[in-house]
């Protein structure tokens, strides 16, 4: 059934990501000049809800991590109910939403401008309550999916939200890009394609197969925010239940869930840490649960027969937009084996309108 919008808008991701890089990042370039000058700002909260914090997770990782900046995400609506008034550090809100409508993310840009802290909206539409709200607006350039389900706008809100940080880590000078970023940023479209193309077949398999009613994300880094957008898919689309936690605190109780009839999906791309996480996978499968590793480790996917192998030439920096799309493809097909809509899930709305309170 190639005819559901999620699948198409999954597939359209490579030229997506691609338009970023060609037609916003030069938007994104003067909007920084801009807010540099005018606020210097040295503390990003990122936010946003559903699927878009788990977007603005991505680049929180790597402000944090490689770009030398100050960063932390968390939903809209903790920003809302707990931002503090700025002291000194120079923050700044960037606020991620596919629709700019989001009741939370419109009321957060609300609270940044009552504690005199400047915003950003990143959105899909610049004509939304946010965009005309905030400070500056961002418009990705990745228009809205048909779909109820965000997939092209996740990646691309991460992407967006990336580049923001790349050019803010420039303008503050202390911490020289690492090359690797721009390399594998140059790469990302084509990447992407090679990626979906990989791993379509792959993850229609795995997912026809899957007999399981409850499974278990696993990532690490910017992985984990890939997994748990992985298990958020899967429970939107399918209503399966699922779970996320980090790699490694795995073993600190969740542990104890596990049974055959658990079905534990482990995003493990190759590098540094993959003995370990070799380790744990097959401590996992030593209690009856089935594994899916997604990697390009060799000595993962040879080991489970059930994996979904990811090409081996691409980076480790952009893994967690990459490691999207077989995620996002898992959920796809497992939701149309078991007879759901993906594209129009019961309960759910394209955004969220709901009462929230952000006096202080
Ligand atoms: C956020 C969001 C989506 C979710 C659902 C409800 O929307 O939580 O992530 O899939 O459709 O809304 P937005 O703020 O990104 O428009």
């Amino acid at each position: 059934m190639d005819s559901h919008h999620m699948l198409q808008e999954i597939r359209e991701q490579p030229q997506a990501l691609g338009r970023i890089l060609a037609d916003t990042r030069p938007r994104i370039r003067a909007m920084v000049r801009a807010a540099w000058n005018t606020y210097h700002p040295s503390m990003f909260f990122l936010t946003g809800c559903g699927s878009s914090y788990y977007a603005a997770m991505i680049p929180a990782h790597y402000y944090t991590y490689s770009l030398g900046l100050n960063a932390l995400a968390l939903p809209s609506s903790e920003f809302v109910w707990y931002a503090p008034a700025p002291d000194g550090s120079s923050p700044i809100l960037v606020s991620l939403s596919r629709s700019g409508r989001t009741s939370e993310s419109v009321e957060a840009i609300r609270k940044a401008r009552r504690v005199g802290m400047p915003s950003i909206a990143v959105t899909s539409d610049p004509a939304s309550t946010m965009s005309e709200e905030c400070d500056y607006s961002l418009d990705t350039g990745v228009t809205s999916e048909e779909s109820v389900i965000m997939t092209k706008t996740f990646t691309g809100g991460a992407l967006s939200v990336t580049l923001l940080g790349i050019e803010f880590s420039k303008a503050q000078g202390t911490n020289p890009i690492p090359q690797r970023f721009e390399d594998e940023l140059g790469n990302l479209p084509e990447d992407m394609h090679r990626v979906v193309s990989a791993v379509d077949e792959q993850a229609k398999a795995r997912a026809e197969a899957a007999k399981a009613k409850r499974f278990i994300y696993l990532g690490s880094g910017g992985n984990y925010a890939s997994c748990l957008e992985g298990a958020l898919k899967l429970r939107e689309t399918s209503y399966a239940a699922s779970e996320c936690y980090h790699t490694m605190e795995f073993r600190h109780g969740p542990f104890a869930e596990l049974e055959k009839g658990i079905q534990v999906i482990s995003v493990a791309p190759k590098g540094k840490h993959a003995r370990e996480q070799l380790a744990l996978l097959k401590e996992i499968a030593a209690t009856g649960a089935n594994v899916l590793p997604i990697s390009n480790e060799p000595t993962v996917t040879e080991t489970f027969e059930d994996s979904i192998i990811m090409p081996e030439s691409i980076g480790n920096e952009l893994a967690p937009i990459l490691y999207m799309a077989p995620l996002q493809l898992f959920a796809y097909y497992y939701a149309v084996k078991n007879g759901r809509n993906p594209d129009e899930p019961r309960n759910l709305t394209k955004f969220v309108t709901t009462e929230i309170n952000s006096q202080t």
